[in-house]
């Protein structure tokens, strides 16, 4: 399969810069000859520009950027599609709120060819908010509630076919707001919080879900915010939260992510290569994503590891 690279040099869904700079960064660090390397095609489609909108307007005053990231949004999706049709996209943040573009694009390719979508959320935030819920005011804290069908998006096109609660996963969860956590209780959203996971482990929880996945018979998007990790190796993002994924947690989670095969759209999000200690961030980042493209420390015929 061909690994389609989408830059998505958007910065608006925040209030620090530098999140541009994340697809020139993962650029630099050898992405595509990494894809190359484990042996897939590889074409870089540049970076997306966003698509001229007409303004939108929020109730909520908090709300910063909304055109600016509408506009990101719509070209996203758009491109997310047509990459589906070609290969297996690999989105390059830009901050977390090209996923309301991504997840839209990825989610309207699996519903023509008559297939479930799935999302696994890795991240530190549960990014549940609505445009009119959110107290930053930052819309990067709002793709799952967007992509769960919460009302509040009047300013967006409605969500393709919204995910129903059980084909959605947040992994990694260690920030979460009153009104998102509000929100949250109300569905069956799997939470797998740092709570769940320091006393299961990371391989059941994951499980769990992925059996899922493949029972439905289901495409499944990934999306991986840099603050899913441990801030102590991946310093490079403007939110980050103690207690993360350790190195090897984050590597097991994205070879078990290959070995079940489910694996149909990837977003690499939040990096800002301004914060980087010399590319350490980016690097791991790329070396995450070989790991989930089928890089192994030691190869085996059977996939027992017993
Ligand atoms: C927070 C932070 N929940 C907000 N969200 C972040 O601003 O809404 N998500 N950083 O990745
Ligand atoms: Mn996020
Ligand atoms: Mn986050
Ligand atoms: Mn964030």
């Amino acid at each position: 399969k061909t690994c389609i690279l989408i830059g998505a040099p958007i910065d608006d869904g925040q209030k620090r810069p530098g999140c541009l700079m994340g697809p020139a960064a993962y650029r630099v660090a050898g992405l595509a000859s990494m894809l190359g390397e484990l042996g897939y095609p590889v074409e870089d489609r540049g970076d997306v520009a966003p698509h001229a909108v007409e303004p939108g307007n929020c109730a909520n005053p908090a709300v910063h950027s909304l055109d600016a990231v509408r506009a990101w949004s719509a070209s996203l999706a758009e491109a997310g599609k047509a990459a589906m049709q070609d290969g297996f996209p690999i989105f390059l943040g830009g901050d977390h709120s090209l996923s309301l573009g991504s997840v839209a694009g990825v989610t309207s390719h699996a519903m023509e060819i008559g297939r479930p979508q799935f999302l696994l959320w890795l991240d530190a935030h549960t990014d549940f908010h609505t445009p009119m819920t959110t107290q930053s005011g930052n819309l990067h804290g709002t793709p799952v509630a967007y992509i769960a069908g919460r009302d509040g998006f009047d300013a967006f096109p409605p969500f393709p076919a919204p995910l129903p609660a059980e084909n959605i996963c947040l992994f990694g969860i260690r920030s979460v707001d009153s009104q998102e956590h509000a929100a949250l209780i109300e569905r069956d959203i799997a939470i797998k919080d740092m709570r769940v996971l320091d006393e299961h482990g990371i391989v059941a929880p994951l499980r769990g879900f992925l059996d899922r996945v493949k029972a439905a018979g289901g495409m499944l998007h990934v999306s991986l915010d840099v603050d899913f990790l441990d801030p102590t190796i991946a310093p490079a993002v403007g939110t980050t939260v103690p207690g993360g994924a350790t190195f090897r947690e984050a590597h097991l989670v994205m070879e078990m992510l290959h070995e079940t095969g489910l694996v149909t759209s990837l977003d690499l999000v939040e990096l800002n290569p301004f914060l980087d200690e010399r590319g350490r961030t980016a690097r791991l980042m790329v070396d995450l994503t070989a790991s989930l493209m089928g890089r192994k420390v030691f190869d085996r015929p059977t996939r027992s590891y017993a």
